[in-house]
């Protein structure tokens, strides 16, 4: 999106592309197999894990999903699509993929709205009397995002955080007759933004979260992860947020798959069920 654009539609940077895969495990195959062949798999599945979490642009977690949605949930962060492509069809090659079974998939892009920061950027041009549609708002409006975008890199290319449970679940922002989001003026969306912010914040020491832009990429708007040493916490966070008119009149949501973080030594040991 260009930095030029009118400031209410809202403004965003965009970070690592991201995969969400969720896989079944092919129990009763993993049981037939021979102790050797067990041996073999999970021996190539480590190597596989180890290699697409230290890749060198992007991060790859392996989690055990709780239930019968999955069993498996590999998010992988990458520099581009290409390279998400390259990270699924590489396990579609491996002899792990021998027990696996697709489950599904969400693709996004992690993203930091700049909807506050282009407001306040617009304002204080619109002050200094520069005009939107001339040359100088949309090289000052350009410097200001730059300023920005450099402050979040961090936000857009983390690591995934090291916690030990992570949700994720995909929503979208309601479009109904009555309650429809995207009808809302600018100054109405960062009202309740501020609000949504302001009850994420009193759960940040608990749980991180990592917002992923999917209009265009997926099924549904934004991905959303919450990680977290404490999984009740990711109860008492929605709990709290379904109450906050952001996500009560506004917010709806997809499937949640809540999983325990693995490390790639460990994968062997899971299929063989230890
Ligand atoms: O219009 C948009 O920009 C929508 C993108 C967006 C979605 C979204 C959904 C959830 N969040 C959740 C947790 C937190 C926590 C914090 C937090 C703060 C923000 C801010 C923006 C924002 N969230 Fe959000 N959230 C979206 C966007 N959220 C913007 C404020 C500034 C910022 O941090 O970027 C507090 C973080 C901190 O202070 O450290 C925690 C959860 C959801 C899913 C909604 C639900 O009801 O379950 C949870 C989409």
């Amino acid at each position: 999106m260009s930095d030029t654009a009118a400031p209410d539609v809202p403004q965003t940077l965009e970070g690592w592309f991201v995969q969400h895969a969720l896989y079944h495990v092919d129990w009763g195959k993993v049981r037939a197999l021979a102790p050797a062949d067990l041996a073999r798999i999970g021996g190539e599945g480590e190597r596989w894990l180890q290699e697409a979490a230290t890749c060198g642009k992007g991060d790859t977690a392996a989690y055990a999903v709780i239930g019968h949605k999955a069993d498996l949930m590999l998010v992988h962060y990458r520099e581009d699509i290409d390279a998400l492509k390259e990270v699924e069809h590489s396990l579609a090659h491996s002899p792990l993929a021998e027990v696996l079974l697709p489950a599904t998939s969400f693709l996004s892009v992690i993203e930091v709205s700049l909807n506050e920061a282009s407001a306040v950027a617009a304002k204080k041009l619109a002050e200094q009397g520069i005009k939107p549609t001339t040359a100088r708002y949309a090289a000052a409006f350009d410097q200001e995002m730059s300023v920005q975008r450099k402050r979040l890199e961090t936000r857009l290319r983390p690591v995934i955080p090291s916690a030990r449970y992570a949700c994720f679940y995909p929503m979208s922002k309601r479009r109904g007759e009555k309650n429809n989001w995207y009808a809302l003026s600018g100054d109405e969306r960062r009202a309740l933004m501020r609000g949504h912010g302001k009850i994420g914040h009193k759960h940040h020491q608990q749980v991180t979260q990592v917002i992923s832009g999917a209009i265009g990429l997926d099924d549904w708007e934004w991905g959303v992860t919450l990680f977290s040493d404490d999984c009740l916490a990711f109860k008492k966070l929605v709990h709290e947020m379904r109450f906050d008119p952001a996500s009560a009149l506004y917010a709806e949501f997809g499937p949640f798959h809540v999983g325990i973080r693995g490390q790639p030594s460990q994968i062997g040991q899971w299929l063989a069920g230890k």
